[in-house]
């Protein structure tokens, strides 16, 4: 049954059962997706791209047949996600899941984000599912390389391939520690919270679905409610940045 909770007013309403279930939880896991970054100025992964980007669609350049293709091409849309992320500063929404970390026994965070900002808010061992934006790779060792960054295609010191960015592309295994971790926590904790996703990449979505099939209290917190939400206990509709500093207080007080 889903308890779907519209927060259009100035004070989200959190559901009373899922913050007794948040106060009552060993164990929370967290996943979160590129909604939770979007009021820091990040765009998400399916809104349309801007300036020299408008026409190319995310999906078709996150793929290492398009970097093997053009790796020119692919190396000039990440320096120009590295520039926005930079440039951008965590928000509320990133502030208060690092402060849920204090307020209850364990919590897991898991992201589909590349972009670091769970760890600029204070967040510690976050999982990393997609890999992350800043880091370079050898594309044919797999290793994280100390490179000129600056070059059009920067190269590997040791081995002279192509060095690529340290994410996970699409056709790509996750790395098998975040993929382990992450679903262990889905399996093992008492409340899953599904923030600022579409839910349409796998198999980050299917942690919703592990958690789903246990006891475990899932909710989702999205403006625009997802259709893996009819499964869910509670879908809160709204922004992160507004939910989660009350989810946060409610807890607290
Ligand atoms: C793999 C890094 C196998 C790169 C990314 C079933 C099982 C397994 C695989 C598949 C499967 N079905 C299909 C697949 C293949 C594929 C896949 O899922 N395709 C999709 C398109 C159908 N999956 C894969 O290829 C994965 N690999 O399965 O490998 C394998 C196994 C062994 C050996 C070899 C291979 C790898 C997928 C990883 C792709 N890389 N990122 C980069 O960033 O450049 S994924 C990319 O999408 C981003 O990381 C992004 O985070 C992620 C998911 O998107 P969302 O985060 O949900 O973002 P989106 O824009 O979609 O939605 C944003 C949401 O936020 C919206 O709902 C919006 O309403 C909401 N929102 C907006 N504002 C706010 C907000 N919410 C809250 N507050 C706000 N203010």
């Amino acid at each position: 049954m889903n308890n779907t909770v519209e927060n259009r007013g100035s004070t989200p309403i959190i559901p009373e059962g899922l913050i007794r279930a948040l106060r009552s939880a060993r164990h929370v896991c967290v996943l979160t997706g590129a909604g939770i970054s979007a009021e820091s100025g990040v765009p998400t992964f399916r809104e349309a791209q801007s300036g020299l980007w408008e026409k190319y669609n995310p999906l078709d350049l996150a793929t290492p047949e398009a970097f093997l293709q053009d790796p020119a091409l692919i190396w000039r849309w990440y320096r120009w996600r590295r520039e926005l992320v930079a440039a951008a500063m965590p928000n509320p929404g990133h502030i208060a899941l690092a402060k849920l970390t204090s307020l209850v026994p364990r919590l897991t965070l898991v992201t589909q984000n590349v972009d670091g900002l769970h760890q600029r808010a204070g967040s510690e061992d976050v999982i990393e599912f997609h890999g992350n934006l800043f880091a370079d790779r050898c594309f044919t060792e797999g290793c994280v390389v100390d490179c000129d960054s600056d070059a059009e295609v920067p190269v590997c010191p040791t081995c002279g391939c192509n060095v690529r960015p340290g994410v996970v592309w699409f056709g790509e295994a996750i790395p098998e520690m975040a993929l382990n971790q992450s679903f262990a926590a889905a399996a093992d904790c008492d409340v899953f919270l599904s923030i600022g996703t579409s839910s349409l990449v796998f198999p980050a979505a299917g942690l919703a679905e592990i958690a789903s099939e246990t006891d475990a209290t899932v909710a989702e917190i999205n403006p625009n409610t997802t259709g893996m939400a009819a499964g869910f206990d509670y879908a809160i509709a709204g922004n992160s940045g507004t939910v989660l500093p009350e989810l946060v207080a409610c807890i607290e007080s």
